[in-house]
């Protein structure tokens, strides 16, 4: 991941180079490098208008290097900022949340940092994976169940809980993927919904990402240069998917274009600035449909009238 090449020196100090950048044209030292991340992590929180200075920021901890980095850059640059990682109850060979979840612990704890769990299986009867096997919804793509939960228990705990921004680790490589897939598709709700910051209200909490221009060999690298000792392993449901095979296609036109996937994001959030008036803000998730409804057993918000999707996961 890191490049060691006596003959590379650091472009600020001259000494021993552990990353090039090519699609940057940078080359840095260890301790050269982890500045650049914290300045241009401050830049994009600031130039996207993320969030204000001072306000209280949620995580969402995967265990992961993204979100472990991330949740590490905005400790030190001074943020109030608590994590939240979801057991949802993945197995596999690795144990994968159960290992995960050491993961953020181990990590908040050496940090003196809040960390809070909801464990699925135990909170609400069944594991992400059993919730996927019982519906139709998720049978054959247990991620679309994954994400419903995911999305819906990060947004009620940030709500209740009085936070001003929920912050997640997606980098580079992950927006550019969903990307290519939404304009193959020409998802234009999802184009729409695609930006660095989601506003909040309505029942929903702002969401943004201060790492979506990092690409993902960057993030690693902040991860090991920093010692992070996060969770190697991927999800066991995340093999095969359209967003794998999407960052796969995508890094093999970046080996032949160093740069083309910083390109086609800043170009996209360009034409999203024309198309719909704002590059690096986008609306909340209905909003754009004319106002949301109330789930009447959770209150939450809804797209259509009647019980919201989690209630009727979790309540059929
Ligand atoms: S955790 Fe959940 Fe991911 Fe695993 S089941 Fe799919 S969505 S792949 S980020
Ligand atoms: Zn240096
Ligand atoms: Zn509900």
């Amino acid at each position: 991941m890191t490049f060691r090449n006596p003959a590379m020196k650091c472009r600020a100090c001259e000494q021993r180079a552990s990353i090039h950048m090519p699609q940057h044209k940078l080359i840095f030292c260890r301790e050269h490098f982890l500045e650049w991340m914290l300045a241009q992590t401050a830049r994009f929180i600031k130039k996207y208008q993320m969030f204000p200075p001072g306000a209280r920021l949620l995580a969402a901890v995967s265990g992961g290097k993204d979100s472990l980095s991330l949740w590490d850059a905005l400790w030190r640059l001074g943020c109030a900022v608590d994590g939240l990682y979801l057991h949802l109850g993945i197995g596999g060979e690795a144990g994968y949340s159960d290992a995960s979840e050491q993961a953020a612990r181990r990590f908040a704890g050496e940090r003196g940092l809040a960390l809070y769990v909801i464990p699925v299986q135990q909170a609400y009867g069944e594991s992400v994976p059993q919730m996927a096997a019982r519906t139709h919804r998720g049978r054959l793509r247990p991620c679309s169940v994954c994400g419903l939960v995911k999305r819906y228990l990060m947004n009620r705990y940030a709500l209740e809980h009085g936070y001003d921004a929920l912050v997640t680790g997606h980098n580079l490589d992950d927006e550019v993927g969903v990307l290519y897939g939404n304009v193959l598709a020409w998802q234009m709700d999802l184009l729409r919904r695609q930006a660095p910051v989601l506003q909040g209200g309505e029942g929903f909490v702002r969401k943004a990402k201060p790492f979506c221009r990092f690409y993902e060999r960057e993030t690693a690298a902040y991860a090991l240069l920093r010692g992070i000792d996060y969770i190697e392993d991927e999800c066991p449901f995340a093999e095969g998917s359209t967003l794998l095979e999407n960052k796969e296609a995508l890094n093999r036109l970046e080996s032949l274009h160093p740069g083309m996937k910083l390109h086609f994001y800043s170009g996209f959030l360009n034409a999203r600035a024309q198309m719909f008036g704002s590059s690096g803000t986008g609306l909340a998730e209905g909003e754009e449909s004319g106002g949301m409804k109330r789930c009447p057993t959770c209150g939450q918000p809804t797209q259509a009238a009647g019980k919201c999707a989690w209630c009727k996961l979790v309540n059929p």
